[in-house]
C-alpha cells in the first residue's frame, strides 16, 4: 500500500528488501491458500519449511545459533508481512522465534543452545510455549502447573492451554512451579507422560494449530532445565515482551489488507450511480483508517529503533500492542462493513482478518491487561494486586 508518511525513509535497504521479497511471497503463496485453510481449520505445512528457507525463524538471533542477526525493525517488518497474509502464519514464526528460540537462547545452557537453536531457525524441531492454563490466563502467577525435583531431574504435572503450535510441536517451553519459584523447561513431546490434545472449533485463528498440553508425571532430565529461567515469572513475561513487539507490527499488517481491500472495493462498486467511494461518510471511514496505520506504524518504526539498542521497556511494548490491536480490529470492522455483504465472505479475506483479531486482541496480554499496564506506568499503582 501507499507509503504515506514516506516512511521508507527511514528503513535500510536491506530491511526493504527482504519486505519486499516477503509481500511478493505472501502475494503468491499465501493469501490464495489461505480462504481455504481458514475454512478448513488447517495450518498450511508447507509453510514450516518455507518460513524456514526464508529465514524468519530466529531472525535477530547470532548466526552461530542459526539466526541471521536481523534488526528488530526487519523483524517487525516481517511480522507485518506475514499477518498482511494471515495472524495464524505470523503466529507460527512469532512462537518459534520469540517464544520459544529466545528463551533457550536468553536461559539457556551452551550445551541447550547447540543442541536446538540451529535446528529450530531450519525448522527440523517445531516449538511450543506453554504458560497459560485452563485457570490462569491473565494472571499466569497462579499457575497449578509443578516441577518437583527428583534425581537426575524434575517431575511436571499441570496441564497447559490454548497453545499455539501445541500439536504440531517436537518441544515445548513449559513454565511451572517450583519449591523456589517459576522455572522453565524444555519439554521434548516425546517424553512419557506428556499429551496433546488439539483444540477444535476456534472461529479465529482457524489456520493455526492450537492444544492443551497435559503434563502426567512427565520427567524432564536435568540437562533441560533452563538455568537462567531463575528470575520467576519475569522470564516468561520477557519472552512476551519479544511476541508482543511482534504483534504490534503484525497487527497492523491484517489492518493494512484490510485497508488496501476496502480501498480497492469502494472505488469498483457502485450505488446511487456513483462509486461508494465517492460517499462522504465511506471517505471518513477510510481516512481515518489510514490514519490509525500510519500512526501505529510510525509507534513500531520508533519502537523498533528503540529495541534495537535495548532502551525499548516492557510498558512501550504494551503500549505498541494495545494500540495496534485495538486499531486493527476497528480497521478490519470498518473494512467490513464497507465490503457490505461480501465483507463476511472469505473470498474477500477481511471477514477472516477480522476473526483472528479478536484472537490477536486476547492472547499475549488482553487488552484490558495492557491498559492496565500502562496506567500502573502513569499512576505508580498496581490494579493487579
Ligand atoms: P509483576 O509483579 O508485575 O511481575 C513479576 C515479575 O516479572 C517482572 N515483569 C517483567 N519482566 C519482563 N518483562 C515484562 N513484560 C514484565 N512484566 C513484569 C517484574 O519486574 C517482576 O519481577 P521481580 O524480579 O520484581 O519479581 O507480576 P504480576 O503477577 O502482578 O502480573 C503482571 C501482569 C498481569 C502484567 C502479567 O502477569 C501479565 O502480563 N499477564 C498477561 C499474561 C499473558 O500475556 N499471557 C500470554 C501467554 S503466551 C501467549 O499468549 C502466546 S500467543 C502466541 C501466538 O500465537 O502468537
Ligand atoms: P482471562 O484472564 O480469564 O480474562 C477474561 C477477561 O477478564 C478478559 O477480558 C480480561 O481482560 C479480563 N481481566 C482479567 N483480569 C483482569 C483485571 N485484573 N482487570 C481487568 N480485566 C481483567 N497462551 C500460551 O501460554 N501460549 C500460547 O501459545 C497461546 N496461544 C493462544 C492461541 C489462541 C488462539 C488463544 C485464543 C489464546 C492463546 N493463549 C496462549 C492464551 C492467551 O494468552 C490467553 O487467552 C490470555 O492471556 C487471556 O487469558 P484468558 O483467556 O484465561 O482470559
Amino acid at each position: 500500500m501507499e507509503d504515506f508518511l514516506l516512511l521508507d525513509n527511514q528503513l535500510a535497504d536491506d530491511e526493504i528488501i527482504l519486505r519486499d521479497n516477503l509481500r511478493r511471497w505472501v502475494d503468491a503463496e499465501v493469501i490464495p491458500k489461505m480462504p481455504n485453510a481458514f475454512e478448513q481449520a488447517i495450518f498450511p505445512k508447507e509453510f514450516i519449511q518455507q518460513t524456514a528457507d526464508l529465514g524468519l525463524l530466529g531472525m535477530t538471533l547470532p548466526q552461530q545459533y542459526g539466526g541471521s542477526e536481523a534488526s528488530y525493525i526487519t523483524y517487525g517488518l516481517a511480522c507485518q508481512e506475514l499477518e498482511r497474509g494471515d495472524s495464524g502464519l505470523r503466529s507460527f514464526v512469532s512462537v518459534q522465534s520469540s517464544l520459544c528460540m529466545y528463551p533457550i537462547f536468553r536461559y539457556g545452557s551452551e550445551q541447550q543452545k547447540q543442541r536446538f537453536l540451529k535446528k529450530m531457525a531450519q525448522a527440523k524441531l517445531i516449538g511450543c510455549f506453554g504458560l497459560t492454563e485452563p485457570d490462569a490466563g491473565s494472571d499466569p502467577a497462579s499457575m497449578k502447573t509443578t516441577a518437583k525435583k527428583v534425581a537426575g531431574g524434575w517431575l511436571l504435572n499441570g496441564t497447559k492451554m490454548w497453545i499455539t503450535n501445541a500439536p504440531i510441536a517436537d518441544l515445548a517451553i513449559v513454565w511451572a512451579k517450583t519449591s523456589e519459584g517459576i522455572r522453565g523447561f524444555i519439554v521434548e513431546t516425546e517424553f512419557k507422560g506428556f499429551s496433546c490434545n488439539e483444540i477444535s472449533h476456534k472461529l479465529s485463528l482457524r489456520a493455526s494449530a492450537t492444544g492443551e498440553l497435559v503434563l502426567q508425571d512427565v520427567f524432564v532430565p536435568d540437562e533441560n532445565y533452563l538455568p537462567g529461567s531463575d528470575r520467576g515469572l519475569g522470564a516468561p513475561l520477557s519472552c512476551l515482551n519479544q511476541a508482543r513487539y511482534g504483534i504490534a507490527w503484525g497487527a497492523i499488517g491484517a489492518a493494512m489488507a484490510c485497508y488496501e481491500k476496502a480501498v480497492e472495493y469502494s472505488l469498483e462498486r457502485k450505488q446511487f450511480d456513483k462509486p461508494i467511494a465517492s460517499f462522504q461518510l465511506i471517505q471518513k471511514d477510510l481516512a481515518e483508517m489510514l490514519t490509525e496505520i500510519v500512526k501505529a506504524q510510525c509507534f513500531n518504526l520508533q519502537l523498533g529503533k528503540l529495541k534495537q539498542e535495548n532502551k525499548a521497556s516492557a510498558v512501550m511494548v504494551s503500549m505498541a500492542k494495545m494500540n495496534a490491536c485495538r486499531e486493527a480490529l476497528n480497521i478490519a470492522r470498518q473494512a467490513r462493513n464497507i465490503l457490505g455483504a461480501n465483507g463476511i465472505s472469505l473470498e474477500y479475506h477481511i471477514i477472516r482478518h477480522m476473526n483472528n483479531l479478536e484472537t490477536v486482541f486476547t492472547y499475549e496480554g488482553t487488552d484490558n491487561v495492557h491498559h492496565l499496564i500502562v496506567g500502573r506506568h502513569i499512576t505508580g499503582i498496581s490494579a493487579f494486586e
